[in-house]
C-alpha cells in the first residue's frame, strides 16, 4: 500500500528481541515436517525396496534430511573464527550533543539494543578459548538511525600500519601452510619471522606477549576501537575520538601455565563463563569511554593519530566515561546469531566518521567483502541478527536468498513512477553527510615520515608494567621464541627487541641462551611511563562473580563453612564445594554438605581462589589425597588467594605453603570469622598475589 510518510521507529531496550521473535520457532508440541511442511511418520528408517533391499531415490524425506545436513557448514571467519556473543543494551550517561550528533548518544533515557561478539583471532571455530591471542570485542548498536558497529579488540594498537599488509600478518600467524600447525598459537617460525622483518609489529607484540593476551574472562577485559575516529556535531565541527570499553569488574588475567591447562580441561572456558554469568543474572557491564582530541591539538600531541600502532596514553588525554553497556541475554541459537552476525567498520551513523588511518581504510573494504562469501551472497543484511531496526528502503535487489519483496515498480533513481521514492534525506532529516575533510595531495605508495617511529611506544608499554608483569612478558617471549626452530629468526627478534628495552632484550636472550645485542638508541615517547597501561593499576575493588573452590572431606567444620560461604556470597562471589565424590559430605556434628563438583571433573585452574575449611578429619583426609594437594599447590603457584580456617592451616603446611605468604589468609581456632572473611575478600579482590617469593619451588 502506498504511504506518504517515512517510517518512524521507536527503539527501546527490547526492540531487537521483539524483532527477532518473528523468526524464532518453538518446536514444543509440534509435528516433525519436511521443509515443505509435510508431516513425517518415520525419521529413523529410510524407504527401501524390501526389508533388506536398497534405499529408494524417491525417499524425499531422507534426501532432504541428508542434503540439509551436508550443507550445514558455512566458511568460518578468516580471522576471529572462534567467538561467543550476547545481547544487551547501551545507555549514554548524558547528552554528547556538543561532540556528536549521533542520536543514540543524546538521551540518557534511551536504551539502544546491542549485540556483542567476543572472539580470539588466530584459532579455528573449534579451538580453545584461553590461548595467547588478541581478543575481538565487536559491538553492533541497533540505533534508530541505523546500525553502528564498533569492531574493536582488547588491545589498543595493531601489528601493522597499513591494511595492505593484513593478509601477510594473518598468513604468518595462522597455522603454517605445509602441515597446518600449530593451531591457535603464535609460537612458531612463520609468525616470528614476520615480526623480525616488520619492525612496526614491535608495539603490538609487547601487548600480545603481556598478560593482556590471557584475559581471565570476556567480562574482565578492556576494549578499544584502535583507530582514531571522528565525532561530528550538528554544527559540522569534527573532533578526533578514540573509543575504549572499561569493564566494571576490572581487568584481570590468567597466568600462562593456567591458560594452557584450561585449554585442555575446559576449551570453552570463556564461552562458558560468559554464558553462565548471564544465566545467573550477573550481567557483564562495560563503560564506553572516549578520548577527545581537538583537530588543532592533534598536531601538538607528538603522536601520529593515523598510525594504528600508536595509542594515546590516558595520562596525556583523559578518558571520559560516557555511557554503559549491559549484556543481559544469551543468544537463542548460536548459528543464527553468533555465527551469522556480520560486523562492518563501515557501518556508522551520522555524527561518527572515519579518518585516513590506512588500516581503517582497508577495513572499510574488507568486512563486507569477506561476508559476501561467508554468508553466501549480498543479502546478509536481511539475516535477522544483522537487520537494522531502522527502516531500510533502497533500490538494491535480487541476489541469492533475497527476503524483502519490494513492492514498487520504480527500482531506480531518479524516478517518477514511484513518486521519486525512496527520497534523499538532508542532514537535518537525518541523512549521513561525510565530513568534508580537505584532501589535496599526490597519489603515492610512500608512507608518511610520521609513521617511522616503531619503538618509542613499545618501550613505553614495557616500562609501564609492574615487575611481575614484565617477568610474565619475558617468559612469554622465551616460550614463543623457544618454540621457533630457526635460530636466525630468534636472533633477529632479539635484535628487534634491542630497539625497545635493554632489560627485555637481556632477559629474553638469557632464556634463549643467545648473546644479547647492545641496546640501540630508543626514541623517546611523549609519555615515558604510563601507569594506566599496567593491569595491576586497574581497579581491584570487588569479588563479584569470582569462583572460589572449598576443598572438603568427611568431618569438615560444616557450620563454619556455611557461615564463610554465605559471607563470601553476600559479596557476590560463587563458592563451589569440591570433594572426592558427588552427593553429600558428612560434616562435624552430622551436618550434610552438598557437593558441587567431584575432584575428577574439576581443577584449580577453573577457580579464582581456594578455601580450606577446618575440621580435623576433613583435613587429615585431604592430606592423604594427592588430587587435593595438587589442587591447592597449583592454585598457590598461580598466585591465587588461599584462605584456611582452623585445621585447614595444617593442609597449607603439608603443601609447603607458608601461611604468612602474600594472599594467604588464615584464622586459627577461636579466631573471628568476620575478620577472616574481610581479609580473604580483600585478597580475592586483588585477584593475584604475584609477590610470592617461594611459588616456583611448589611442585605443580
Ligand atoms: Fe578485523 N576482520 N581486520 N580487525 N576484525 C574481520 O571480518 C580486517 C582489525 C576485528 O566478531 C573479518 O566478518 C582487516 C583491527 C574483529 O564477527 C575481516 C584488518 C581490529 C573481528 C577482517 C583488520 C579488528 C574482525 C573476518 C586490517 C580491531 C570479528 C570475518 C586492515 C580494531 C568480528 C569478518 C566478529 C573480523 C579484516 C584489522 C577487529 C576479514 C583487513 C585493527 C573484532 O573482514
Amino acid at each position: 500500500m502506498a504511504k506518504n510518510k517515512p517510517d518512524s521507529v521507536h527503539i527501546d531496550e527490547d526492540s531487537k528481541d521483539k524483532a527477532l521473535e518473528h523468526n524464532r520457532v518453538e518446536q514444543q508440541g509440534q509435528y516433525l515436517t519436511t521443509d515443505q511442511g509435510i508431516k513425517i511418520e518415520n525419521t529413523d528408517d529410510s524407504l527401501r525396496a524390501g526389508r533388506r533391499g536398497p534405499t529408494l531415490l524417491e525417499d524425499f524425506h531422507f534426501r532432504e534430511k541428508m542434503t540439509r545436513f551436508d550443507h550445514e557448514r558455512i566458511p568460518e571467519r578468516v580471522v576471529h573464527a572462534r567467538g561467543s556473543a550476547a545481547h544487551g543494551y547501551f545507555q549514554v550517561y548524558e547528552s554528547m550533543k556538543e561532540l556528536t550528533r549521533a542520536r543514540f548518544l543524546q538521551d540518557p533515557s534511551v536504551k539502544t539494543p546491542v549485540f556483542v561478539r567476543f572472539s580470539t583471532v588466530a584459532g579455528s571455530r573449534g579451538s580453545a578459548d584461553t590461548v595467547r591471542d588478541v581478543r575481538g570485542f565487536a559491538v553492533k548498536f541497533y540505533t534508530e538511525e541505523g546500525n553502528f558497529d564498533l569492531v574493536g579488540n582488547n588491545i589498543p594498537v595493531f601489528f601493522i600500519q597499513d591494511g595492505i599488509k593484513f593478509p601477510d600478518v594473518v598468513h604468518a600467524v595462522k597455522p603454517e601452510p605445509h602441515h597446518e600447525m600449530p593451531q591457535a598459537a603464535s609460537a612458531h617460525d612463520s609468525f616470528w619471522d614476520f615480526v623480525s622483518l616488520v619492525p612496526e609489529t614491535a608495539h603490538m607484540v609487547m601487548w600480545t606477549m603481556s598478560d593482556r593476551a590471557l584475559p581471565r574472562s570476556y567480562r574482565m577485559m578492556e576494549g578499544f576501537g584502535v583507530h582514531t575516529f571522528r565525532f561530528v556535531n550538528a554544527e559540522g565541527v569534527s573532533r578526533f575520538v578514540k573509543f575504549h570499553w572499561k569493564p566494571l569488574l576490572g581487568t584481570h588475567s590468567l597466568v600462562w601455565d593456567e591458560a594452557q591447562k584450561l585449554a585442555g580441561k575446559d576449551p570453552d572456558y570463556h564461552r562458558r563463563d560468559l554464558w553462565e554469568a548471564i544465566e545467573l543474572g550477573d550481567f557483564p557491564e562495560y563503560e564506553l569511554a572516549v578520548q577527545i582530541i581537538e583537530e588543532e591539538a592533534a598536531e601538538k600531541l607528538g603522536i601520529e593519530l593515523l598510525d594504528p600502532t600508536k595509542l594515546v596514553p590516558e595520562e596525556l588525554v583523559p578518558v571520559r566515561r560516557i555511557g554503559k553497556l549491559t549484556l543481559n541475554r544469551n543468544p537463542t541459537n548460536f548459528f543464527a546469531e553468533t555465527e551469522q552476525v556480520a560486523f562492518c567498520v563501515a557501518n556508522v551513523v551520522p555524527g561518527i566518521d572515519f579518518t585516513n588511518d590506512p588500516l581503517m581504510q582497508a577495513r572499510l573494504f574488507s568486512y563486507l567483502d569477506t561476508q559476501l562469501t561467508r554468508l553466501g551472497g549480498p543479502n546478509f543484511a536481511e539475516i535477522p541478527i544483522n537487520r537494522p531496526l531502522a527502516p531500510v528502503h533502497n533500490h538494491q535487489q535480487d541476489g541469492f536468498h533475497r527476503q524483502t519483496i519490494n513492492a514498487s515498480r520504480a527500482n531506480y533513481h531518479p524516478n517518477s513512477l514511484g513518486g521519486g521514492c525512496p527520497m534523499m534525506a538532508s542532514a537535518a532529516q537525518g541523512g549521513f553527510t561525510h565530513y568534508p575533510e580537505r584532501v589535496r595531495t599526490e597519489k603515492t605508495r610512500v608512507r608518511s615520515e610520521s609513521f617511522a617511529d616503531h619503538f618509542s611506544q613499545a618501550g613505553m608499554f614495557f616500562r609501564s608494567l609492574s615487575a611481575p608483569e614484565k617477568t610474565h612478558l619475558i617468559d612469554a617471549c622465551r616460550f614463543e621464541l623457544g618454540k621457533v626452530e630457526i635460530k636466525e629468526i630468534r636472533e633477529r627478534v632479539l635484535d628487534l627487541f634491542s630497539n625497545i628495552d635493554g632489560e627485555l632484550t637481556a632477559r629474553v636472550a638469557e632464556g634463549l641462551g643467545l648473546p644479547a645485542p647492545t641496546t640501540k638508541s630508543i626514541p623517546k615517547s611523549p609519555v615515558q611511563v604510563a601507569p594506566s597501561l599496567s593491569i595491576e593499576n586497574t581497579k581491584k575493588d570487588s569479588i563479584k562473580t569470582r569462583r572460589i573452590a572449598a576443598l572438603i572431606a568427611d568431618g569438615v567444620d560444616a557450620a563454619e563453612l556455611i557461615d564463610v560461604r554465605a559471607a563470601l556470597e553476600r559479596e557476590g562471589a560463587k563458592v563451589k564445594i569440591v570433594a572426592k565424590h558427588l552427593g553429600t559430605v558428612k560434616g562435624e556434628g552430622g551436618h550434610a554438605v552438598e557437593v558441587d563438583k567431584n575432584s575428577i571433573t574439576t581443577a584449580s585452574v577453573e577457580y579464582d581462589a581456594v578455601l580450606i575449611p577446618g575440621g580435623a578429619a576433613s583435613v587429615e583426609a585431604l592430606k592423604k589425597d594427592g588430587e587435593a594437594l595438587h589442587f591447592l599447590q597449583e592454585a598457590y603457584r598461580h598466585c591465587k588467594p588461599v584462605g584456611a580456617t582452623k585445621e585447614g592451616v595444617e593442609l597449607l603446611r603439608a603443601c609447603g605453603i607458608d601461611p604468612k605468604a602474600p594472599g594467604v589468609v588464615t584464622h586459627a581456632k577461636g579466631g573471628d570469622v568476620a575478620t577472616f572473611v574481610t581479609g580473604f575478600t580483600a585478597a580475592i579482590a586483588k585477584h593475584r598475589h604475584w609477590d610470592r617469593a617461594d611459588k616456583d619451588r611448589i611442585p605443580a
